[in-house]
């Protein structure tokens, strides 16, 4: 039976995307490198540091630790202003109904997200009494796609990973969720879910029922 759902915040929650796009856009802007947003769908659920590396390889520049340091510092500064425009109305369509569904029925809530910004989004969007835990990203050694930063918040809810569901937007978060032996939802087209054990196009589809007439 389903014990628990943790849910992925970017794409899932709330649509940061958007908000790490025109970041990343005004850094690659700033060093003259080639940016747009089909080159941001490879960014979707993959840390900051390793997008760093991703943008940095469209140039032929080496950079130092230090410099790399300094550019995401940068970038996350410009994110950090954009995020502060976040009202509870950026809430994707169906989530808030979707967390108190869940907690009327007793069901645990949790956030697996690898942005160390998620604590300020949680925030911003007054979901924080929902969530019986939020990971700390800045705590997880080794990001999506490996199972880590699901497996922690199995723990910090003391649930059994077979009893949790796991929901996301990403095929790296997916890969993540099935590795830590969780029942995937994913949200967004079959091509990049095709690992998911349901899938939604929507995150208004998003209901308790839906969930408990497909977990396995
Ligand atoms: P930050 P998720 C991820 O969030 C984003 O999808 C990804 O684009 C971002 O680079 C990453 O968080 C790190 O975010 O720079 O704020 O620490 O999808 O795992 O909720
Ligand atoms: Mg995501």
């Amino acid at each position: 039976f389903i014990e628990a759902v943790i849910f992925d915040l970017d794409g899932v929650i709330t649509d940061t995307a958007e908000y790490h796009y025109l970041a990343w856009k005004q850094l690659a802007e700033e060093l003259g490198l080639p940016f747009d947003r089909q080159f941001n769908e490879k960014l979707k659920g993959v840390g900051r540091m390793d997008s760093l590396e991703l943008i940095l390889q469209q140039g032929n520049k080496s950079y130092t630790i230090e410099e790399k340091i300094s550019l995401a510092n940068r970038k996350n500064d410009h994110y950090k202003q954009l995020i502060q425009k976040i009202t509870p109305n950026d809430l994707l369509p169906g989530i808030l109904p979707l967390l108190k569904e869940l907690k009327t029925n007793g069901v645990k809530i949790a956030l697996a997200s690898a942005s160390k910004n998620a604590f300020t989004v949680i925030d911003k969007l007054q979901v924080g009494e929902y969530f019986d835990t939020i990971v700390d990203a800045g705590k997880i050694v080794k990001g999506k796609p490996d199972p880590e930063i699901f497996m922690v918040a199995a723990e910090q809810l003391k649930v059994p990973v077979q009893n949790c569901v796991g929901i996301e937007d990403a095929e790296a978060g997916i890969r993540a969720i099935k590795e830590a032996n969780m029942f995937a939802v994913g949200v967004g087209n079959e091509d990049s879910m095709h690992q998911a054990d349901l899938i939604v196009k929507d995150t208004n589809e998003l209901t308790l029922e839906r969930l408990r007439e497909n977990f396995k």
